[in-house]
């Protein structure tokens, strides 16, 4: 079992991170050409989104082969190659396992549509609908019904995209058909998964409306998300497969609850080991999410205490664990939503990657974030992400918000500001590809790139490779006790990791606001890190806007 309380992880999300073979996509060998780089920053473990065969409607989160590499990508003698690879350098490898649903292309789903009396059928929800209407009136994820129509009375059930079919788990089949494609990849070397929506597979039983005295479309978040028999499915596999590779489990925890997230992750349940949770990244969203526009708003920075305060606590007491992000490849880069790239580009960059490499919890980071990658806006027509086009589409038909309104909501929004290729160096298309990218660059690369940061020892990335370091000095930082000071601040968090044998303070301001913070009593501390100038421990602490430190109190 890979050790995942010490172990920084990275997220590459393929078809941006680095294209080796001319054709303007990421793939397997350009990945393999920057592992020196990743062993570099000291990263021991990647995330690697999907890479299996799939039209792609969802950038490989709608899978029509568990047991092809998508062309694109390149061959499984590549795949083969990339785990020996990482191998010899000691990093361990998590898959994306997509498993709440197939793409409408899987040869399970073609066949169970294409015969009646498929076995197949029963792998899906098939239902038929209610007067010309769907069978109910849940909401997809990505706008518009989740249901598909098959035929004039027929449907089947889509929480996200039209062509990606859910599963229907209560189908002991189709639970041990995924077993086997995680056994597959298990023996080929990999050490464990990150559980796309692993939350959703178990929908309320008989697929009911959900408040059917309302109009429209209706989110069905607690019936499809977190069900009772998540648990189950979740300790069989464990059984079945997890406990005998002794692989790790990691849950992505949409929308997850905090007491379903620790019953998760408790080693007592043997269920899973880590799971994320949506609170932070949902931060300045409505409960629907990015797609939810009137509610669209800057978070505050009390939020911002009161979230971090309540999954560290919660983790303290009751014995779960997560995975700490910020950026990922749903969610428009972070530096944007909770720091300030006019003002203070490089110290709000800092700030934050010191504050999710001092909790308690895995840290993650999304390929890019250690450069400082920043977002960008996209021209409707150069949009790739089929959620932002078709919740513009529904905002405009359901809800009539104006075209262009809606367009640009959506290009605020977008999961595109975060899938432009990484930058590379200043050279033509960044050095991510020698021809155009399938997605626009950000034109930043010119100075925003990893050769210039490698060269700058001021950089973001230099700063992250600190922390990283930082984290293997001092076990405080990753099994130690969170204890908040000066919890009513309100713009700067502070808090204390603490173990036996030594007790850490962290100091970070959340805000564009100089601000001073007073300790009840003095503190003495060598400063282990900070992101602008020395400064000496004192009782009164005076910090410039996202200004940030870590001390060892001595
Ligand atoms: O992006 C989101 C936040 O608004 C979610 O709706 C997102 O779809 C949800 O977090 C689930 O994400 C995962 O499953 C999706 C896929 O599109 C995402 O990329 C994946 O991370 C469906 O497979
Ligand atoms: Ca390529």
């Amino acid at each position: 079992m890979i050790d995942f309380k010490h172990s920084v992880i990275y997220q590459i999300w393929p078809r941006s991170f680095k294209d080796s073979n001319h054709d303007g996509i990421g793939d397997i060998q350009g990945i393999i050409s920057k592992l020196d780089y990743l062993k570099e920053l000291g990263i021991n473990c990647i995330w690697l989104s999907p890479i299996y065969a799939s039209p792609n409607d969802d950038y490989g989160y709608d899978i029509s082969d568990y047991y092809r590499i998508a062309l694109e990508y390149g061959t499984m003698e590549d795949f083969d190659e990339l785990v020996l690879e990482l191998k010899k350098r000691n990093i361990s490898l998590l898959m994306d396992l997509v498993a709440n649903h197939t793409s409408t292309k899987h040869t399970w789903f073609l066949d169970a549509l294409n015969n009646p009396s498929s076995i197949y059928r029963d792998y899906y929800y098939f239902k038929e609908g209610k007067n010309g209407n769907p069978p109910n009136n849940w909401l997809s994820f990505f706008g518009g019904s989740s249901w598909t129509k098959e035929s004039d009375n027929s449907y089947y059930l889509t929480s996200f995209a039209p062509t990606q079919a859910d599963l229907n788990w209560k189908n002991e089949n189709v639970r041990n058909e995924i077993y086997k494609v995680m056994e597959f990849y298990l023996k080929k070397g990999v050490d464990g998964f990150r559980m796309d929506v692993i939350n959703c597979i178990d929908k309320k039983e008989g697929l009911p409306d959900k408040n059917p005295e309302k109009k429209g479309y209706q989110f069905p978040d607690d019936y499809i998300l977190n069900g009772p028999l998540v648990h189950e499915y979740l300790k069989e596999m464990n059984e079945k497969v997890l406990s005998k590779y002794d692989a790790l489990g990691l849950a992505e925890g949409c929308l997850v609850t905090l007491d379903d997230a620790m019953n998760y992750t408790n080693p007592a349940n043997k269920e899973i080991h880590m799971t994320f949770h949506f609170d932070i990244s949902m931060l300045g969203y409505g409960k629907l999410g990015k797609y939810d526009f009137r509610k669209l708003y800057r978070h505050t920075t009390k939020e911002f205490k009161e979230i971090t305060r309540k999954w560290q606590t919660a983790m303290m007491e009751k014995g779960g664990y997560v995975g700490n992000f910020l950026s990922n490849h749903d969610n428009k880069r972070h530096i944007e939503r909770f720091g300030n790239i006019q003002l203070y580009y490089l110290e709000s960059a800092k700030a934050l990657a010191l504050y999710n490499f001092t909790l308690y919890g895995t840290p993650f980071i999304y390929q890019g974030e250690e450069i400082g990658m920043t977002n960008l806006k996209l021209d409707y027509k150069d949009w790739k992400d089929f959620e932002a086009i078709n919740s513009v589409q529904a905002m405009h038909d359901m809800l009539h918000v104006p075209l262009p309104i809606a367009k640009k909501i959506g290009a605020f929004v977008t999961r595109d500001n975060a899938r432009t290729p990484v930058q590379w160096s200043n050279e033509d298309y960044a050095g991510f590809s020698t021809v155009i990218p399938w997605i626009r660059l950000n034109p930043n690369y010119i100075y925003i790139n990893v050769q210039d940061n490698l060269r700058d020892p001021q950089s973001i990335y230099h700063f992250y490779k600190k922390l990283i370091e930082l984290r293997k000095q001092h076990e405080a930082l990753c099994t130690g006790k969170f204890i908040e000071l000066n919890k009513e601040h309100k713009h700067i968090l502070c808090f204390k990791r603490i173990n036996e044998d030594e007790e850490l303070l962290i100091l970070i301001n959340l805000t564009k606001q100089a601000a001073d913070i007073t300790f009840d009593k003095p503190f003495h501390g060598i400063e282990l890190l900070h992101n602008g100038l020395d400064k000496e421990l004192q009782k009164v602490m005076k910090l410039a806007p996202f200004e940030a430190h870590i001390y060892q109190i001595i």
